[in-house]
């Protein structure tokens, strides 16, 4: 029987929606610009069965995938559930077979040994395949325009790490994916590997290297000739998992590292650099200047994340939570142990950082990213602590230059999701294109695609592109220029 549990993850605003569609010519308010051809994929957890134990966090809900796909001033609609060895698996049983979040022990016999993943974090094309991420696990390959499942990838055999991280960047000069894997030679373990995978999606160097100790490395940051592998305190272990513990925790009393490698180097060129305990989930950017290598991203200075509580028992904090962006510098050159830390960079907190994807990677100057502005008036179905870390009411433009953000707030019943940059053309400068953000109406269930001017984001949407149900809060997508999907 199914039955989902009435609790903040899964009840009031958080319901599972549990759907798949397909709808041509999506109703459209204002104009879809005719040169804007492409796809846009997105992903959320959504739990296809009630939890194996009354409750689990977020993070665990199998990944269903929105596609829209912009074509000569039309949109159309496709949204399906990743078919995953999980998904397949508990849909024939007709109940959750895998226990809490990454922590097999609960899992039943008959699932043992199989692969746990979601792919539920992040969707992008790569090579003419859509790939879809959990960081738990392989790659899981689909295909662009029908969203069939390929399933699990070792990459003709040739990715031996045993994860994949859901935070790939592609190289604007190269088009080559840069990626990593971290519990890289199994659960818990401390070890990372770093990946680069050509542009037609071949494996062409994985280099292992080890981290001070084992944690959730969910993002890195990669310049032009450096790779960052962040080692912040959000530990975890078999022994939490035979506690039946959440798989982490926040240790405010451990250092936190960064390893800085050159770019085609391997592990005896990897240095550590530390500092005091913070909290960080995405890189905005980063680039260097020389041997001096910058990272930019939102940083709090205690746990960012309620459910994967601090190890000290310390309450969560939202105020000494609240990420700032920040710029970390590390100098290749000199003999120290430490980094810089600047003040903020950015007047308004918030996360989910987006850029110019052209720039990724070299200096740049616009960013977009979310807060939850607690001055507002809220009218949802679930608290704003209920919903959590994807309370979003206010969509955020930074211009680095100048210094200035613009805001653009939604209304009372809006929860916006992550958003995406498109360029206006291959060469258009910076930040010249669209701003797109899925704007959820908690209320009557519903969402909206909407189109911005991405430097005149405070003068609200030009186009909503309406669905007639709504896409559970999600994680990450990506735009897919046309020219990057795969002929039909
Ligand atoms: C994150 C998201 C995840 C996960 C681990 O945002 C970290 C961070 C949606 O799943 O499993
Ligand atoms: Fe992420």
């Amino acid at each position: 029987m199914v039955k989902f549990p009435d609790t903040p993850t899964f009840a009031g605003y958080n319901e599972p929606m549990r759907f798949e569609a397909d709808l041509v010519d999506l109703e459209v308010e204002g104009e879809v610009p005719a040169d804007m051809n492409g796809a846009f994929f997105h992903v959320r957890p959504d739990p296809h069965y009630p939890p194996k134990f009354g409750d689990d966090i977020y993070f665990g809900g199998d990944g269903a995938v929105s596609a829209f796909y912009f074509d000569h001033g039309r949109v159309h609609f496709k949204h399906r559930y990743v078919r995953t060895d999980k998904y397949v698996a508990e849909e024939k049983a007709g109940e959750a077979l895998f226990g809490a979040y990454r922590n097999p022990l609960g899992d039943d016999e008959s699932v043992k040994g199989k692969y746990r993943g979601t792919a539920n974090t992040n969707v992008l094309v790569h090579g003419g395949k859509l790939w879809a991420l959990k960081e738990d696990s392989p790659p899981v390959l689909m295909d662009p325009w029908t969203l069939e499942t390929e399933g699990y990838t070792d990459l003709d055999g040739k990715l031996t790490a045993q994860t994949f991280t859901a935070h790939p960047k592609i190289d604007p000069k190269t088009g080559q994916m840069i990626a990593f894997s971290y519990a890289a030679k199994g659960l818990c373990t401390a070890s990372i590997a770093y990946i680069e995978i050509a542009p037609d999606g071949t494996l062409e160097r994985e280099v292992y290297l080890e981290p001070p100790y084992y944690s959730m490395i969910h993002d890195f940051a990669v310049t032009e000739d450096y790779v960052v592998f962040p080692v912040l305190p959000v530990i975890g272990s078999w022994q939490r998992l035979e506690a039946g513990l959440p798989h982490f925790g926040y240790d405010p009393n451990k250092e936190m590292y960064l390893g800085v490698m050159p770019r085609g180097g391997d592990a005896k060129d990897v240095r550590w650099f530390s500092a005091p305990a913070c909290f960080n989930a995405h890189v905005l950017n980063a680039f260097n200047e020389g041997q001096n290598v910058h990272i930019d991203l939102p940083v709090g200075q205690s746990n960012g994340m309620p459910f994967f509580p601090d190890v000290t028992g310390a309450p969560f904090n939202p105020e000494t939570a609240a990420p700032m962006m920040i710029r970390w510098t590390v100098d290749m050159g000199s003999n120290s142990d430490g980094f810089e830390q600047s003040a903020p960079i950015a007047p308004i907190p918030g996360e989910l950082p987006r850029i110019d994807d052209r720039y990724a990677m070299h200096p740049y100057r616009h960013g977009w990213y979310h807060t939850a502005d607690p001055t507002k008036p809220v009218d949802l179905p679930s608290t704003p602590a209920d919903i959590g870390l994807f309370f979003v009411n206010t969509l955020v433009h930074q211009d680095f230059m100048t210094g200035a953000p613009q805001t653009y707030w939604g209304g009372p019943d809006i929860v916006f999701q992550e958003m995406q940059f498109v360029p206006k053309s291959k060469d258009a400068p910076e930040g010249e294109g669209w701003l797109l953000a899925l704007a959820n109406h908690g209320n009557s269930r519903r969402t909206d695609l909407l189109i911005f001017d991405p430097l005149r984001l405070a003068e609200g949407p030009q186009t909503t592109i309406s669905l007639p149900f709504m896409l559970r809060s999600g994680v990450h997508g990506n735009w897919a220029p046309a020219e990057n999907m795969p002929t039909t």
